[in-house]
């Protein structure tokens, strides 16, 4: 992860957001839809306070569809609104917009019925590193979006993108800390590839997914790697791997670095499968 996330830095972020947040009707929490649970900051709620705010499950197409829908579920049930989305294909964006202007929908009213022209609903984006929040805001204000120019007031020259539907959008995504002092978070950060590799070497990255997937979602694994023997050792389906894929050194060793780059990879881009590896 190329932002390292110092007291100072997380109180400074806190502060920018808090700011932002004066701003904006709504606030739309990103999270990764793999990782419901890592991907949530653990201070957002408390910093939006009671602020509207749309849980955005972003990356469904990565994730397991059923295991979404129990998400879905599980957001609802605690009273927040919940809408899956895929940023690049832009699915479920539309109805996105559409359960925006619910959230807002009392707000404006009451601007309305004190006598004020009802003004275009503003949002804010906030998620942790690599969620999604470039794409989504892509998404939301398409090719043809207008900047509109500095608020008076408004600190420091923040723009404003105008979307369709009368809304507004923070130009700058809140940028939040994961909880990353959790391993077990740390892990699923680094296996979606939210945190950059450096938190630990790639093969026991490698290793340690494999060993979840073979556990959790075998069948996937062996239809990938054409696995047809019983293994008991993750080591040894790493090599079984690493043989099929031709990542072979000098004097027949498995070359490992490799093998790991290429599980990784294959699991981030959706190649092993659908795969959530969180559950509510
Ligand atoms: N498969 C898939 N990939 C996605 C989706 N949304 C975003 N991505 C990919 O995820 C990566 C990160 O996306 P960004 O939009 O840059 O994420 P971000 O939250 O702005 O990241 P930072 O600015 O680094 O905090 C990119 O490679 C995107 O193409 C999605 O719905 N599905
Ligand atoms: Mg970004």
């Amino acid at each position: 992860m190329n932002i390292n996330w110092y007291p100072g830095h997380m109180k400074k972020t806190k502060e920018l957001i808090r700011e932002q947040l004066k701003l904006v009707d709504v606030v739309y929490e990103l999270l990764d839809a793999r990782i419901p649970m890592s991907s949530k900051n653990p201070d957002i709620d408390k910093i939006i306070g009671n602020k509207p705010k749309v849980i955005v499950l972003n990356k469904i197409d990565l994730a397991d569809a059923k295991t979404t829908v129990k998400w879905v579920e599980y957001f609802k049930q605690n009273g927040t609104t919940v809408i899956p989305v895929n940023t690049i294909t832009g699915e479920g964006v539309k109805k996105l917009i559409q359960e925006s202007q619910n959230v807002i929908k009392e707000k404006m009213d009451a601007l309305i019925k004190k006598g004020r022209k009802p003004r275009p609903a503003r949002i804010m984006i906030a998620g942790v590193p690599n969620v999604g929040k470039s794409s989504l805001i892509n998404k939301l204000s398409g090719r043809k979006s207008t900047q509109i120019g500095d608020r008076p007031g408004v600190t420091k020259g923040k723009q404003w993108i105008r979307l369709k539907g009368n809304m507004e959008l923070l130009d700058t995504p809140g940028i939040l800390w994961p909880k990353f002092e959790d391993p077990e978070v740390a892990l699923s950060l680094a296996f979606t590839g939210a945190i950059k590799d450096e938190i630990m070497d790639t093969e026991t990255l490698a290793y340690k997914l494999l060993e979840i997937l073979w556990k959790d979602h075998r069948e996937d694994i062996i239809e990938r790697y054409k696995i047809n023997e019983e293994y008991d050792e993750t080591i040894e389906i790493m090599d079984h791997i690493g043989r099929n894929r031709g990542c072979i050194l000098k004097g027949n060793e498995i070359d490992y670095s490799r093998i790991s780059n290429i599980i990784l990879d294959e699991f981030r881009s959706g190649k092993i499968g659908r795969i959530s590896l969180e559950h509510p």
